[in-house]
């Protein structure tokens, strides 16, 4: 597909002059080295972006420190008046938006498409949160008292996202954080630094048409030091971190060091169980959007097959069929269903863990091979003859790799699904409730997410979204997500004429003097 990039970075607000050295604070500012944005479809350059320094990440901080002073005094439901305004430019700007992240991160443009759109609905779900801020109240034991809770901004939340979803993230996070009044400071990937400018450019529009304060505000760097330093910034409230478990394990342990609150997504090893009774026909299209869909980069991405021996040849037989089916190119190709993989990083990772699979006792039998560029193409693939303990297999990997495990029945099936370190995504293909509500149960899946004849990947953001063990515990989006992004206080008001004290205490044994 041609594209028309100048016109496209117009759409954005993304004129050159915007795209290169900034100086003045305008959300976000960089006057250090700068850091090439490429299209991993064919490695060519689409920006160079200036980069912040140390200087430029006390200006940032300092002017979040001070937007949130001012916005913890905006009424909720203000705030998401502010939120609202961005959903609707959002709305205006889905196809434009949708298409640089395809051409900057390389998934196809009906998924960046996809990620718009979940940052339209968290947008929404955000508007509504914010008049729904609700703290419990409680009886007291004591006569002429009245007890309850109220929820207050945190002051500054720093947001570190990665590239496979380069902004939706960033959405979940930002517009909860800002209806609940605080200041969000994102630090993006480096690997997709264009599309979160872009998204600033958009924030930077409805601060000035609402003559906010800048609630929004964006670090780039190429490297790791903005993210250590909001991980070591006592100024920061917050610091919510989406990638790998290893960097999210030194981030928490820094935040900790200082008290400070952590909210982690870390890596997923997510599996689908396939029951013996399973409708084949909902498993197949499941496990090739899944496994392929965004090329295996998702935390959601399903890993691992954990199907019955009774129905593994067949269903092998039919994945084979389908991923024959799966077109890979040019993400802005509408007949496309994969791109390529991030980086040349990302192919050296696959091309190992293949290596590892095969070395192991793994069949390849689909794929298995690095394309040669330009581009980052590797061929979607599938190991047969999996075993769920290979340490290849216990670790994310992220690339369209499927592990197929043959094993029996469901407890033992239960058993190997959880036998992993990470706890984020995870579904069950049957018909039987039995079989479905045991995977479900307090004894069946570890997950954060556990499905019934859904996929692994692409929830919807009215729920919360996390997992376990070295997931990281964190939850996000939907449900009572909202409360990570704010301080709980307890309050408890004596109307009466007396000092009762809890517990029955009597304090000073009746004497008047006290
Ligand atoms: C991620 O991969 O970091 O559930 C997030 C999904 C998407 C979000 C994935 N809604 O697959």
């Amino acid at each position: 597909m041609s594209l028309d990039r100048n016109a496209l970075l117009a759409r954005l607000d993304l004129q050159a002059q915007n795209a290169g050295a900034c100086a003045e604070p305008q959300g976000w500012r960089g006057t250090g080295p700068t850091l090439a944005s490429r299209n991993p479809s064919d490695e060519s350059l689409i920006a160079e972006i200036a980069t912040v320094t140390a200087d430029d990440y006390d200006a940032v901080l300092e002017s979040a420190v001070a937007a949130a002073r001012a916005w913890r005094e905006v009424p909720a439901p203000k705030r998401g008046e502010a939120v609202r305004r961005l959903g609707l430019l959002l709305r205006e700007k889905k196809d434009a938006l949708g298409t640089l992240i395809a051409l900057e991160n390389g998934k196809i443009k009906a998924e960046g498409d996809g990620e718009v759109q979940e940052m339209i609905d968290i947008a929404d779900f955000a508007v509504g949160q914010a008049r729904m801020l609700y703290g419990k109240t409680m009886h007291s034991e004591r006569p002429g008292h009245r007890m309850y809770e109220q929820w207050h901004p945190l002051g500054v939340v720093g947001v570190i996202t990665a590239f496979n979803f380069p902004v939706a993230v960033w959405a979940w996070n930002a517009l909860l954080s800002a209806v609940c009044g605080n200041a969000t400071v994102w630090k993006p990937s480096p690997k997709t630094p264009l599309a979160a400018i872009a998204v600033q450019q958009l924030c930077n529009r409805i601060i000035a048409e609402l003559n906010l304060p800048p609630i929004f505000t964006l670090l780039i760097d190429s490297g790791r030091d903005a993210a250590a330093r909001l991980a070591a910034d006592p100024r920061v409230s917050l610091v919510s971190f989406t990638g790998s478990s290893a960097v999210g394990r030194q981030i928490a342990q820094v935040v900790a060091e200082r008290f400070g609150r952590c909210l982690l997504e870390c890596s997923g090893n997510n599996a689908i169980i396939v029951a013996a009774d399973a409708d084949l026909d909902l498993v197949i299209p499941a496990v090739v959007f899944g496994a392929v869909g965004t090329a295996g980069q998702r935390c959601t991405t399903t890993r691992r097959l954990l199907v019955h021996e009774s129905i593994e040849p067949e269903v092998v037989r039919r994945l084979e069929a389908a991923y024959a089916q799966v077109p890979i190119g040019d993400p802005l190709e509408p007949s496309t269903l994969m791109g390529p993989l991030i980086d040349a990083t990302a192919v050296a990772a696959f091309t190992r863990a293949v290596a590892e699979a095969r070395a192991a006792g793994g069949t390849v039998v689909y794929g298995g091979n690095a394309k040669t560029g330009p581009g980052f193409f590797v061929e979607p693939t599938i190991v047969r003859n999996a075993r769920n303990d290979w340490p290849v297999v216990q670790r994310e990997t992220f690339a369209p790799i499927l592990y197929v495990i043959r094993c029996g029945d469901l407890p033992e099936a239960i058993s190997l699904h959880n036998a992993v370190p990470q706890g984020l995504s995870s579904a069950i293909f049957t018909r039987s409730l039995r079989d479905a509500e045991a995977f479900l149960s307090a004894t069946g899946s570890d997950c954060g997410i556990a499905n019934v004849n859904i996929g692994t990947s692409g929830a919807e953001i009215g729920g919360a979204f996390g997992g376990e063990k070295e997931t990281g515990g964190g939850r996000e989006a939907g449900s009572d997500a909202w409360q990570a992004y704010m301080r709980r206080q307890t309050s408890t008001i004596n109307w009466s004429r007396e000092l009762p004290l809890a517990q029955g205490i009597k304090f000073g044994g009746g004497s008047n003097a006290l």
